[in-house]
C-alpha cells in the first residue's frame, strides 16, 4: 500500500476556439497529470490545472517541492500527507501553486485507495445519492453572440442538464438581452446561473443584481471582487437573487471566512483550491453547519463523487474541458449525473490522449 513514485506529465488541450468571461480569456487547458505508483500495482491519478499555460512550470516545481513528501506513505495517510505538507509550505503561504499541487498528490492517493479496495471514491467517502443534479458550464461566454448562446443553452437542455450557467460582461445593455434571450430559449423550468467573475464593484452589481430578479436566475456568482467577503455579503443583503462564491478562496479556511462573513447564499468550493479531498469535504460540512448548499467548481469528473456524497450538495458544475483526457465519460440524463461504481475516480487517463496532447 505504500507510495514508491510519483510521476508528473504535462498536457496542454486546445479549446475549439477561445472562450472569453468578464475577467479572463481562455484558449487552452494546460495540465499537470500525476500518475502515483504504489506498490500493490495500482495506479492513482490526479491533475492540476490552470486557464494561462505560463502557470505550468510554477505547477510542476511546486509538485516536484511536495513529491518527496508523498513517497514512501502508504495511500491511506492522505490527512498526514496534507498537515505535513501544509506545515512545509507555510513559509510561502497555504495558498497557490503549492495547494493546487497538494490537491493533485491528495486526489491521487484517494483514486489509489479506492483502486485498492474495489470501491469508488464516493462509496469510501459514503454515499448520499447515486446520480448528482448537474449544470452546463462549458458554453455562454461574453466572446459569443447571442445567436450563438441560445443555441448552446438549447444544447445544453437537449443533452439532460438541470441548467446553464451565462457569463457576464457587467453591463445590463450587454448581459440582460443575453439572459432574456436564453430564459426565453429555454424556459421557466431550467436554471440559469450566471457569473461576472469578480468583475464589478458593489454599487453596479447591486444594481445588475436587481434588474435580473424577473428572470428567476438560480444565482449570481462571484459579482464583486472576493478578496474581502464582507463585500460579497453587502451585495447579497442587498439583492433578492442568491449570491454564489467560493471558487477563488483556498482551502477550509477560506471558505470559513466567506461562511462567516455571511457572505454565500450558495458555496462553490473548488477542489484544487481546497488542497484536496479532505478540506473540499471539509469546507462542505462546514457550509452544511451554516445552512449553505453547496455546488462545486470545476472538475466534474473527480468532483461528482464529493457531491454524491455530501448531505448538503446542489448543483455539480459541469465542464467537458477535461473529458478529452479521460478514457471514459459522464454519463448525463434527466438533469442527473450518474455517479459511477467504478473503483476509485472511475475516470481514467487515455494513454493515446496523453501522447497527444503532451507537451
Ligand atoms: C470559470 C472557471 C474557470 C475558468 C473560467 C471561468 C468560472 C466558473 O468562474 O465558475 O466556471
Ligand atoms: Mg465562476
Amino acid at each position: 500500500m505504500k507510495i514508491t513514485g510519483i510521476r508528473t506529465t504535462r498536457v496542454a488541450v486546445p479549446l475549439p476556439g477561445p472562450i472569453a468571461n468578464a475577467t479572463a480569456r481562455i484558449d487552452t487547458i494546460s495540465c499537470v497529470l500525476v500518475h502515483l505508483d504504489t506498490e500493490s500495482g495500482a495506479t492513482g491519478e490526479g491533475l492540476v490545472f490552470s486557464i494561462r499555460p505560463g502557470h505550468i512550470s510554477l505547477l510542476e516545481a511546486s509538485l516536484a517541492m511536495l513529491i518527496p513528501d508523498a513517497i514512501g506513505l502508504r495511500v491511506d495517510q492522505s490527512e498526514r500527507f496534507v498537515t505535513q505538507a501544509m506545515a512545509a509550505m507555510s513559509f510561502l503561504s497555504a495558498a497557490g501553486a503549492p495547494v493546487l499541487a497538494l490537491s493533485a498528490i491528495e486526489s491521487a492517493m484517494w483514486d489509489a485507495r479506492g483502486k485498492i479496495a474495489g470501491m469508488s471514491v464516493s462509496s469510501l467517502l459514503g454515499r448520499s445519492r447515486d446520480a448528482v443534479p448537474v449544470y452546463a458550464s462549458s458554453g455562454l461566454w461574453t466572446n459569443q453572440g447571442i445567436e450563438d448562446i441560445v443555441e448552446q443553452a438549447r444544447h445544453s437542455r437537449d443533452s439532460g442538464f438541470a441548467g446553464v450557467k451565462l457569463r457576464l460582461a457587467g453591463s445590463p445593455d450587454f448581459d440582460l438581452p443575453r439572459l432574456e434571450a436564453v430564459r426565453r430559449a429555454i424556459g421557466q423550468h431550467m436554471a440559469i446561473m450566471v457569473d461576472v467573475n469578480q468583475g464589478m464593484d458593489a454599487a453596479a452589481a447591486i444594481s445588475l443584481g436587481r434588474m435580473m430578479e424577473p428572470y428567476a436566475i438560480a444565482w449570481f456568482e462571484e459579482p464583486v471582487p472576493v478578496h474581502d467577503p464582507r463585500l460579497t455579503a453587502h451585495v447579497k443583503a442587498a439583492l433578492d437573487v442568491p449570491v454564489a462564491i467560493g471558487e477563488s478562496e483556498f482551502t477550509h479556511h477560506g471558505i470559513s471566512r466567506v461562511l462567516t462573513a455571511g457572505a454565500a447564499d450558495i458555496l462553490m468550493p473548488d477542489l484544487q483550491r481546497m488542497g484536496g479531498v479532505a478540506e473540499f469535504m471539509r469546507a462542505g460540512a462546514m457550509a452544511g453547519a451554516a445552512g449553505v448548499p453547496v455546488s462545486s467548481h470545476l472538475f466534474p469528473e473527480m468532483s461528482l463523487h464529493l457531491m454524491a456524497s455530501l448531505p448538503n450538495a446542489s448543483l455539480l458544475e459541469h465542464v467537458d474541458w477535461f473529458a478529452p483526457l479521460y478514457r471514459e465519460q459522464m454519463e448525463i440524463a434527466d438533469g442527473h449525473c450518474a455517479v459511477p461504481d467504478r473503483p476509485g475516480w472511475g475516470f481514467s487517463f487515455d494513454q493515446d490522449a496523453i501522447e497527444r496532447y503532451s507537451v
